[in-house]
């Protein structure tokens, strides 16, 4: 079942997708898992009323026309191996020995000769074929992977834990003291790292064993690398702030967040491979086959574009990429951030398009500025001094403003927090001293202005095709003064 949800997620049209992210948020796996089951399930009624009709053989049909669209999935999957056949296999082995065992049974009493034994038959065979049916749907779930993939994940969790990483070569600049503002309801300069938003196409957290990791780097260089995991570890190390964030990220949104990243410079890395002229792509795959395009010069330019192994002092969890992740400052997630990566391939521009270019995003993902309050929200009410405050955002740019407009006043500059580069958020509020206004209710919008002197863009603009663009706005609303 995971394999035939992800050929679906990698053929379903964007549109389609678009719409199970809005209407489900990134719970969109879970509902594409429980469509799943349904589906098995209906299919399994389906069986199960043909071999109750009589219909035997289209009942064999059917399940292993199931067992062959099954085995296909896993099959054009990217790195098909036989283990992952197995719940396929074993799941229609299965449903074949329900249905041959439902058979004989039922078998002697459509033969019998009165009439009036059809009634009190059927419904033995109704309660047989319950059984047979829950039996069908209990190894398609059980086979279909939980236990497989539970047990992977223990597997890899294990061995992350013993993954001894070394101390940074060049250690982050230290956080600066009012990073964090101490307002309440701001978002923590880093994001700790079990709230940090996930975004990727796959259904199921790929498991990435540190032995058989390897990078390859190839295509337009002079000398093809392949590093193992050790090989990574034993190259200087850097440890940067970097604020991540998805293209698919509403204005307001939380797919957003800021890490402190350890890893090794991609430049370091393709530098020694040799880069060749013309190589203006650098095109990332994952393990799972997602694949990724950035421009060769972003990479190069001197930010710090890396290889990640750890986020926030500890290896990268295997749903942020474990073992090991690109993070570039600056490019949304789609552009720049593959995680699971196993393969560097240096290309012309116009040579390749990656995963989601034909679905219609563009190639090139630079980060929008942006600014969000984070509070108040929702409904409260609030009295006397409010504290409006949130975070922006104009990664690698910096952010040199942010700025509040209550209704249709005047833009009235914010208080900052500090940072330690231009490549992270920024915390800011506004105190709002509302003992001389009207009580009622006001919207309160902020935008931000980025390192180079920009205004954040007005828009609005959706997030296809290169990310949102807008003021975000809440209602505040003033209550009259009390005592
Ligand atoms: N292998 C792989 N890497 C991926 C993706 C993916 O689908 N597969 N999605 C990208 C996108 S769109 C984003 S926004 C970031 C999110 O990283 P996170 O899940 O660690 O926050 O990962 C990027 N890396
Ligand atoms: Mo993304």
């Amino acid at each position: 079942m995971v394999p035939v949800g992800q050929v679906f997620i990698d053929r379903v049209p964007a549109w389609l997708k678009d719409w199970a992210i809005d209407t489900f948020g990134t719970n969109d796996k879970a509902v594409l898992v429980a469509g799943a089951l349904i589906v098995i399930l209906g299919l399994g009624v389906v069986v199960g009323l043909l071999a109750m009709r009589g219909a035997r053989s289209a009942a064999y049909a059917l399940t292993s026309a199931i067992g062959v669209v099954g085995a296909f999935a896993v099959l054009t999957r990217p790195d098909p191996s036989l283990v992952k056949l197995f719940p396929t296999l074993i799941g229609t082995v299965v449903s074949i020995v329900v249905l041959w065992w439902l058979g004989p049974k039922a078998a002697p009493a459509a033969s019998g000769g009165d009439p009036t034994a059809a009634q009190p038959m059927m419904a033995v065979d109704r309660r047989r074929f319950m059984t047979g049916a829950v039996g069908i749907g209990s190894a398609a779930v059980i086979t279909g992977g939980v236990g497989r993939v539970m047990q992977q994940r223990f597997e890899v969790d294990s061995e992350r834990a013993s993954v001894a990483l070394p101390s940074a070569d060049s250690v982050a600049p230290p956080l600066p003291a009012d990073a964090n503002l101490g307002v309440q309801g701001i978002s923590p300069f880093v994001t700790p790292t079990d709230d940090f938003y996930r975004i990727d196409t796959a259904l199921v957290v790929p498991q990435v064993s540190t032995d058989s990791w390897t990078l390859r780097v190839r295509g337009m260089v002079d000398n093809e690398l392949e590093l193992t995991f050790d090989d990574l570890l034993e190259r200087p190390q850097i440890e940067r702030y970097i604020t991540l964030s998805c293209v698919s990220n509403e204005v307001g949104g939380g797919l957003v967040g800021n890490a402190l990243w350890q890893g090794v410079r991609m430049a370091d890395v393709l530098n020694e491979a040799g880069i060749q002229p013309g190589a203006t792509q650098t095109v990332s795959r994952s393990i799972d086959g997602w694949t990724c395009g950035s421009p060769t010069e972003v990479i190069m330019d001197g930010r710090d574009a890396m290889l990640a192994v750890a986020m926030n002092g500890e290896p990268l969890p295997a749903r942020h990429g474990y073992p090991v992740r690109l993070v570039v400052p600056g490019l949304y997630g789609y552009v720049s951030a593959t995680k699971w990566v196993t393969d560097i391939e240096m290309v012309r521009w116009e040579d390749y398009d990656a995963y989601w270019v034909p679905r219609g995003w563009s190639k090139e993902g630079p980060v929008k500025t942006m600014s969000r309050i984070d509070t108040p929200r929702g409904t409260g009410t609030s009295t006397g001094q409010i504290a409006i405050g949130g975070l922006a955002w104009a990664v690698h740019r910096g952010i040199s403003a942010v700025q509040v407009r209550i209704e249709d006043g005047e833009w009235i500059d914010a208080e900052l927090g500090e940072v330690p580069s231009d490549d992270t958020w920024r915390q800011w509020v506004y105190r709002w001293d509302t003992v001389d206004v009207e009580p009622g209710d006001y919207i309160v919008r902020t935008r931000a202005i980025d390192g180079d002197g920009e205004p954040q863009p007005e828009g609005p603009a959706a997030v296809a095709p290169n990310g949102a663009e807008g003021y975000h706005g809440v209602r505040v609303r003033v209550e009259p003064p009390t005592g």
